[in-house]
């Protein structure tokens, strides 16, 4: 399954307008400043830098709803989409670099354009699934899954901006891992559909190897099909992942991420992969930039075939004694 001789693509998406603060737009360049790219062509398949996307800005573009910059957040979603529907199409597997979390929807938007049968892990404190009517705080990154839904369609009002945009997942495609900060009306979304997640208090329960089990059991027992990997930072507990936006106590250890990566590398499935809510504005200093950022690139190492055993491809025999 590891022997698919692949190529991997990376896009750069610079957008902070599905949130209120300053400094996300930063995490493409801080992931490739940490090394992505020399850590990403250690591994053995062709790489290509896709560079970064170019949003141009709507300046008339009122809350509509209580929804904060409804056409940027859009249009800049359509650009995504298309980006990654054309980077997969062309048979690369792709790593988006956010970016707020509110850019899932192009991502898996475009992602399902190619590949219809996906199914989708959102890795995060947070269940993002909030709807324009029950958000709290009226940011797009706090509800992306739901414009994904098929199932909350008739709960979700026109928004300026999406027009374009067709729900594509049923909720027995998702599987949330590490969830500490839901909402009243997430909670009742996701009780309501019945959609399976496992909270840090399920981690702390099962351990982490269960957890990945019964995921990958649920999404792909009956069929083999295309992963969408969205990990948000804030997975991460604030003391390895400080640089983020929303931070929550009480987050993944570097082990139970990286194994989490490292269990949907061995599907042989991943299909696309977003790493989101890198904020260098917001740590305290450049050490806590560093460490955030270069977590992300282990993550993303990690999730596209770099292990802790070690390889096995450049060396074939023991040195012999010269
Ligand atoms: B992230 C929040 F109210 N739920 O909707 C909201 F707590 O992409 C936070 O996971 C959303 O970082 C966090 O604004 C969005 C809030
Ligand atoms: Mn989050
Ligand atoms: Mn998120
Ligand atoms: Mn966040």
């Amino acid at each position: 399954q590891h022997s698919r001789a692949k190529s991997v693509a990376v896009l750069g998406a610079p957008f902070s307008r599905g949130q209120k603060r300053r400094g996300v737009e930063h995490g493409p360049k801080v992931i490739r400043d940490a090394g992505l790219m020399d850590r990403l062509s250690a591994l053995d398949y062709a790489i290509h830098d896709f560079g970064d996307l170019n949003f141009h800005q709507i300046e008339k573009d009122e809350p509509y709803m209580g929804v904060n910059s409804p056409r940027n957040v859009g249009t800049a979603n359509k650009v995504m989409s298309s980006a990654v529907s054309r980077a997969v199409g062309a048979g690369h597997t792709l790593v988006m670099l956010g970016g707020d979390h509110s850019l899932a929807i192009g991502s898996v938007g475009g992602h399902a354009q190619q590949c219809p049968d996906l199914c989708l892990i959102w890795v995060d404190a947070h269940a993002d699934i909030n709807t324009p009517m029950t958000s709290p705080s009226g940011n797009l990154h706090g509800q992306p899954v739901s414009f994904i839904l098929k199932e909350l369609q008739d709960k979700m009002p026109d928004i300026p901006g999406f027009s374009w945009m067709k729900p594509v997942l049923s909720s027995t495609d998702l599987v949330y891992i590490g969830l500490r900060d839901v909402d009243p009306g997430e909670y009742h979304i996701l009780k309501n559909l019945g959609v399976h997640y496992f909270t840090m208090r399920d981690i702390d329960r099962l351990g982490i190897q269960r957890v990945m089990e019964v995921t990958l059991d649920h999404l792909l027992a009956r069929k083999q099909r295309p992963i969408h990997l969205s990990f948000d930072i804030d997975a991460f507990d604030p003391s390895l992942a400080p640089a983020t936006g929303t931070p929550v106590n009480g987050g993944l250890t570097y082990r139970e991420g990286i194994y989490i990566t490292e269990e949907i590398r061995n599907t042989g499935l991943l299909s696309v992969m977003d790493l989101v809510e890198v904020n260098p504005m917001l740590a305290a200093n450049r050490e806590a930039v560093e460490a955030t950022s270069s977590l992300a690139v282990d993550v993303i190492a990690s999730a596209l075939g770099q292990t802790r055993e070690g390889a096995h491809a450049s060396i074939d025999e023991i040195p012999a004694v010269k």
